[in-house]
């Protein structure tokens, strides 16, 4: 039969979502073209190959758990595993899922429009060497921390030594690490505090000849608690993998940690200082999302909590006026990501290292020789960003969505305010789709379990238009302002909420993110799960499908 476009589907985005999507689809029966900007597969762990890179899930958490086949082959290393491991794992599932095939590499995807007639996208590239291409439908598969943000600085474009990007950091090409760099004799500066600056920062404070961080806001980092996972254990977690899935299924975030079922206020402070003693030395993120259940939501419990952590950031770092510098003032604990360090703190208290607290002494400008603050001025030989993502929103707004009325995405959102219909879909944009995009209830999550749901769910969908002759699927206005209510409505029930971050879409660096918005579902993965499944059963209720 002819038909007027090339692909059922085209999936932007060879990331952990991305790749499952495809397959997901490809083996239900679609045609399937997968689109992605870079020439390989691993989204961000493909891009973010800087020094001390690595996952804050545990390893054996961060699997594609529907895939036996790589259960049963796959050993992680260590407890929360390197970038390099991390994207050794992706590759043997690319192959396990024989994927690359399906994908265009080195294909940045510039516009996508649609066309009322014919229900079908058309997609058009940066390199125009490649020709557009049609689908019914479009998943964008972006991910919410992959479009590299770099600093609005005066100058940056002048120093004369080496710049970096932890998330765009040159690739080793003998490996699946960064390029090894020599930083033993090197005078290096690095902008920006949070996951990765923190994971680098410790890294290079051990080998750089100098090492000055740039610090506009400290955040709240505790211990990640890294270990070798030996054979024996790997063993053990391989037994025990349907239970380790089904406890993630059950915790708000699929993190494999959840809220201690007590508010702190009820306990008793012995044995509050007990249990913060036990989950400051434990793994990952006990501390954060094992910790009382009123501590990300009560002021009062939550400066408790903040306290703790500032007196170990006292303890830790020698000089009280430094420590008092790396002690967050503007928010409290966990209502922000939180950074996990291993040594973090204690490179503060090398020779080589120096804390510059931007508050206090702003950047000026960038030289061809270093960086000149309001006090001071360095030369470096190197300067790291670790400045970030214009996260959750920045991935999708770089491409052009052009949809029914010829209305682009990016307009409606300035006009409108960021809203969506479950996360997946934006009314005027019928059969466009966003996998962990803004308001997805998969978004604040231990990323593979959690947009696994969205796959699936997606999925099932797609599938049933398909069996059913629909041609087009569309968000009902209705359904994109309960669900935007509901976004905004739990995220002002949570101290995260009411804080300023990437999570509610700040971003000093992009026009437009000065204020927050209700970008995440606050709700917790299982009652996303639940709602999914109810709406489903309802006919895809909240979807016009045609
Ligand atoms: P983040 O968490 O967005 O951190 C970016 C850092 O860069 C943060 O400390 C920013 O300070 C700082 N920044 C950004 N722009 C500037 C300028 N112009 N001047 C000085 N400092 C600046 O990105 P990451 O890559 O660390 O982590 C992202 C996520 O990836 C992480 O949460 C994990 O989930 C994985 P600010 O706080 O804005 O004052």
């Amino acid at each position: 039969m002819s038909r007027e476009f090339d692909f059922d589907v085209v999936v932007i985005g060879a990331g952990i979502s991305g790749m499952y999507q495809l397959y997901k689809l490809r083996e239900a029966g679609l045609s399937v073209r997968g689109l992605e900007a870079s020439d390989s597969i691993g989204g961000v762990w493909n891009l973010n190959r800087y020094p001390g890179c690595r996952v804050d899930s545990e390893s054996f958490t961060y699997g594609y758990s529907w895939s036996n086949d790589l259960l049963d082959t796959f050993d992680w290393s260590e407890r929360f595993a390197s970038q390099p491991e991390v994207l050794r794992y992706l590759n043997a599932a690319a192959d396990h899922m024989d994927i690359r095939k399906d994908f265009l590499f080195n294909a940045r995807v510039q516009k996508a429009t649609f066309d009322e007639i014919g229900r079908f996208w058309t997609i058009e590239f940066n390199d125009l060497s490649i020709p557009p291409l049609t689908a019914r439908y479009v998943i964008s598969a972006t991910g919410p921390l992959s479009a590299v943000q770099m600093p609005k600085i005066k100058g940056l474009h002048r120093f004369a030594g080496d710049t970096y990007h932890t998330g765009k950091w040159p690739r080793d090409p003998n490996g699946f690490g960064g390029l090894p760099i020599d930083f033993s004799d090197k005078r290096v500066a690095v902008i920006g505090t949070g996951s990765s600056g923190v994971q680098i920062i410790q890294e290079l404070g051990k080998v750089a000849k100098e090492l000055k961080v740039f610090q506009r806001t400290p955040n709240w980092c505790i211990p990640l608690g890294n270990s070798k996972i030996s054979p024996a254990e790997m063993s053990e977690i391989r037994a025990n993998y349907p239970t380790i899935f089904e406890q993630c299924d059950a915790t708000p975030s699929s993190f494999i940690h959840n809220w201690i079922d007590r508010d702190l206020k009820d306990v008793p402070e012995a044995e509050r200082l007990e249990t913060f003693d036990r989950l400051y030395n434990a793994p990952g993120f006990a501390f954060w999302m094992g910790n009382y259940r009123d501590t990300i939501v009560d002021p009062e419990s939550n400066r408790y909590v903040s306290d703790y952590v500032a007196n170990k950031i006292r303890e830790r770092v020698k000089n009280p006026a430094v420590a008092d510098k790396l002690i967050p003032k503007d928010h409290g604990f966990g209502t922000r990501r939180i950074p996990l360090e291993t040594g973090y703190f204690e490179v503060y208290n090398q020779d080589n290292v120096e804390l510059i607290d931007l508050r206090e002494n702003p950047i000026v400008e960038i030289t061809p020789s270093g960086i000149v603050t309001q006090d001071a001025e360095y030369g470096f030989d190197v300067i790291i960003f670790a400045t970030g993502f214009d996260a959750i929103v920045g991935a999708v707004s770089r491409i052009d969505f052009v949809g029914k009325d010829g209305l682009h995405l990016n307009e409606v959102w300035k006009q409108n305010g960021v809203k969506t219909q479950l996360g997946l879909q934006v009314v005027g944009f019928p059969n466009m789709f966003m996998l962990i995009g803004p308001q997805s209830g998969t978004l604040f999550c231990n990323m593979p379990r959690c947009s696994a749901v969205a796959v699936d769910w997606l999925s099932d969908m797609l599938v049933s238009a398909y069996n059913n002759n629909v041609s087009q699927i569309e968000a009902t206005a209705v359904g994109q302002e309960q669900w935007h209510n509901a976004c905004l409505e739990l995220m002002n029930g949570t101290l995260i909420g009411s804080t300023n971050s990437w999570l509610t879409g700040i971003n000093s660096n992009v026009e437009g993110r000065a204020s927050r918005g209700a970008l995440f579902y606050a709700g917790g993965n299982p009652a996303f799960r639940e709602l999914c499944a109810e709406l489903a059963s309802n006919g895809y209720q909240g979807f016009a499908l045609t």
